[in-house]
């Protein structure tokens, strides 16, 4: 329950289609980007497997077949939550603490936060697992979200010269066991202490959920203490009564239930900096290999067919694509040519502001022949970079599946 390692056993325990009862979706009325009334939905063949983990850590992952607004409501929003859900959230007495290095220590109430500059993005927030799992393919989601800048909070509680990292913390907290492979562990008073299987001794400790930048990053101009989701207060899943929300970052970024800022000398190598979320790769130097360790950070070009629909006889296919300022999508059926699609919205480099909302597309598809196919997409972004093929020897070399954003192939039959 605490620990979101997975074992290839429970994920061959996935198993049977989770969406076996969804077979035609009839879209209702005329939506803002998608859907027009009378359109039919035909689900995809490869429905993901059900979750690995309990609703208590990972759920209401996003149907694909059900996307139809560029903002998603916050009640069909995918949550993750390493430590479960924290009980007793209560924004009357709840303070974010800044401290550590830095000149004046702050302690801010939600009261405070709202006091100050309000500011909204539009940021689509996605799990860097995503689609290292087949089950995990719905833990993507695009909220408008409020709140008031971090940095100017920072740069009045003055950080210091010697600070150089920033340290966010949730207040949901979890037991951590801390395998002891050389004897380097030693009893406090705090934590137990437990022969391992090699005979020496492993660190059982509670834990807050934690995740760090650099100063600088820290002082985007970007990032939001935030409270509001979709116009609302943030719902408790979500981060109540504040989260930080780094656009641009993978969601493990985005520390919900923020109880204290702290800014260190040191880099910070807590479980979900250099544990977990950290991407290993192979890549050869003069002919030998040599491993890279890196931890996740910013999202990364993606895009994702969400569903075929038809109207009359009329076929059509969409999706969405982010992680990047988008510039086009292209589409490709079976194993024909790449074909261009239309933006619901202005290509990035003709919106005024950077934005980090995801981007819809849609293909008119003429005169599809019965039966099976396959629907794959592929994004650009404004300086020309492509969405990697699933074989693309960057991806190759990943030995974890972190920030897995290969081209991903959907399947369809059509009568
Ligand atoms: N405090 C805290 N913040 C957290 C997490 C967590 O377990 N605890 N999970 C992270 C991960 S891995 C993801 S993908 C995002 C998901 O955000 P959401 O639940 O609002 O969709 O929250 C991040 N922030
Ligand atoms: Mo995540």
């Amino acid at each position: 329950m605490e620990n979101l390692d997975i074992s290839r056993r429970a994920l061959l325990k996935g198993g049977s289609a989770a969406f076996a009862g969804l077979t035609m979706l009839q879209v209702a009325g005329p939506t803002q980007a998608f859907g027009q009334s009378g359109e039919e939905v035909i689900p995809w063949l490869d429905q993901p497997p059900p979750p690995v983990f309990p609703p208590a850590i990972v759920g209401n992952l996003l149907v694909w077949e059900a996307l139809d607004s560029t903002i998603t409501p916050a009640s069909d929003f995918f949550y993750v939550r390493h430590y479960g859900q924290p009980e007793g959230l209560d924004d009357s007495t709840w303070h974010v603490n800044i401290e550590g290095l830095v000149a004046r220590p702050q302690s801010l109430t939600i009261a405070d936060l709202q006091a100050r500059e309000r500011r909204e993005v539009d940021f689509t927030l996605e799990c860097s697992g995503i689609n290292g799992f087949p089950w995990l393919i719905g833990a993507v989601g695009n909220a408008r979200w409020g709140g008031t800048p971090l940095a100017p909070i920072l740069e009045e509680a003055g950080v210091l010269e010697q600070g150089i990292e920033v340290v966010f913390y949730g207040i949901d907290r979890g037991t951590v066991t801390i395998r002891d492979n050389s004897g380097i562990l030693s009893g406090g008073q705090t934590g137990t202490t437990e022969p391992g299987p090699d005979g020496n001794l492993d660190l059982t400790i509670t834990e807050q959920f934690a995740r760090s930048m650099s100063v600088a990053e820290a002082l985007s101009r970007d990032n939001l203490l935030c409270y509001e989701m979709n116009g609302e207060p943030l719902p408790p899943e979500h981060g109540f009564p504040v989260r930080l929300i780094a656009p641009g970052w993978y969601g493990v970024a985005n520390v919900k239930w923020l109880t204290r800022i702290e800014v260190r000398n040191q880099r910070w190598a807590g479980r979900f900096m250099a544990r977990d979320y950290v991407t290993i790769r192979e890549e050869q130097h003069d002919g030998q290999t040599a491993w890279t360790f890196a931890n996740v950070r910013h999202e990364r070009l993606k895009s994702a067919p969400a569903k075929v629909t038809r109207r009359n006889n009329h076929y059509a296919v969409m999706g969405a694509a982010w992680g990047a300022p988008i510039a086009a999508v292209e589409v490709q059926i079976d194993d024909g040519p790449w074909m261009a699609t239309r933006l619901r919205s202005p290509a990035s480099r003709e919106r005024k502001m950077r934005d980090y909302s995801w981007v819809f597309w849609h293909f008119d598809w003429r005169m599809p022949a019965s039966g099976e196919h396959a629907i794959r997409s592929r994004a650009f972004d404004i300086d020309g970079n492509v969405q990697p093929a699933p074989d693309d020897p960057y991806l190759r070399s990943k030995r974890t599946y972190w920030e897995s954003n290969g081209q991903i192939t959907r399947r369809v039959l059509l009568k």
